[in-house]
């Protein structure tokens, strides 16, 4: 039989768990994971780029457990895990780091975007973040790494790293690809659909967070900007604040766009915007309660999250071991 492929991906605790990770990271991983021996963790390492109360921080990483498996991931079929946890990801991208080039950490667009989002903090952390990601994915020789397209970047230069180190020290990676929705790759924030959903974001109406209340998810549907026109069409250009609606009613309803066009052929946006934030109520309300209930059973979320890391570290660890011996390491 043949062997099944590998599947990484992660997402940090520094935020509540908004529409557009769900739409563009983990429906793919619940869909996906049937098929694929499958790695997803919380990366509570990267949170730390950016500033984080200590006692969110913790809070929100178990939320994002209880999340991550009320959304479907069955903590017995997947390797479900705490980055922290698994200390062979703090000791590869150390390794890293030294086959990581200053010039092309420069290139990042994250990296530019946050060092002038958080001016006050440009830490060497934010800047070396590839290095730490191009480590989560490599420790587990990763096929494929299903995230939102913000993310492509940083896989390539995964990609680019994993190259020249396997250049220098033969086979010792295998070479990862991006796994990018055709439909909700971006979801845009409802109030300036020019900028991408961030759970960072300051505005939190133009943020759907997938614990949030279905009258608050209302609001900010029927308050998402639009346009002077009344029809919905797809239009990502001239038609952002629409487009962006029709994507998310899109990956929740299973429709197409042109299916959806015809829906709402002759109907005005007050009609359509309500249509939208009643699609994702009802495509996020199993999840709420289902995380609600998970969330209560402490002890059940610590023995998912300690044979987690158990299972990962066993893996990641026969990875260092042998980058450790073919960067000339005398071994213990
Ligand atoms: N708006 C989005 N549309 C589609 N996919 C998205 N993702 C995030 N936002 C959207 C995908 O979800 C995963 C989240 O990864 P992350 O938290 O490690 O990184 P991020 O992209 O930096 O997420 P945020 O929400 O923007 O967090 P902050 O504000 O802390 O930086 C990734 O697969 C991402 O592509």
């Amino acid at each position: 039989m043949e062997e099944r492929k590998t599947i990484l991906s992660g997402i940090q605790p520094s935020g509540e768990l908004t529409l557009g990770s769900y739409l563009g990271a983990i429906k793919n991983w619940v869909s996906l994971s049937k098929d694929y021996n499958c790695y997803y963790c919380i990366v509570d390492m990267h949170a730390i780029t950016v500033r984080q109360n200590p006692a969110s921080l913790r809070r929100r990483t178990l939320e994002q457990l209880a999340q991550y498996i009320a959304c479907g991931l069955d903590p017995e079929e997947n390797t479900i895990f705490i980055q922290s946890h698994v200390s062979a990801h703090a000791e590869l991208a150390w390794v890293l780091d030294c086959y990581t080039m200053f010039g092309e950490l420069s290139r990042m667009t994250q990296f530019k975007d946050k060092s002038a989002k958080y001016a006050d903090n440009i830490n060497a952390g934010l800047f070396t973040y590839p290095a730490l990601m191009a480590a989560d994915i490599l420790l587990y020789q990763a096929d494929l790494v299903p995230v939102g397209i913000d993310q492509k970047q940083h896989i390539e230069i995964t990609r680019d790293i994993a190259h020249r180190f396997n250049g220098i020290y033969g086979d010792v990676f295998k070479i990862p690809e991006p796994y990018i929705p055709e439909v909700g790759a971006k979801i845009m924030s409802l109030t300036s659909p020019e900028n991408k959903m961030s759970k960072s974001d300051k505005d939190s109406g133009g943020c759907i967070y997938i614990m949030q209340k279905p009258e608050d998810i209302m609001r900010s549907f029927k308050r998402a900007v639009t346009d002077s026109e009344t029809c919905v069409r797809y239009d990502p250009e001239k038609k952002p604040g629409i487009s962006n609606l029709m994507t998310i009613y899109s990956v929740a309803t299973g429709k197409s766009f042109d299916e959806i066009e015809k829906e709402f052929d002759g109907k005005g946006y007050g009609d359509f915007k309500p249509a939208v934030g009643e699609a994702v109520v009802e495509m996020l309300r199993p999840i709420r309660e289902e995380a609600e209930r998970i969330l209560k059973d402490k002890a059940y979320l610590e023995k998912v999250y300690r044979n987690g890391a158990e299972k990962a570290a066993y893996t990641a660890n026969k990875t260092l071991r042998k980058v450790y011996k073919k960067v000339g390491f005398v071994q213990k």
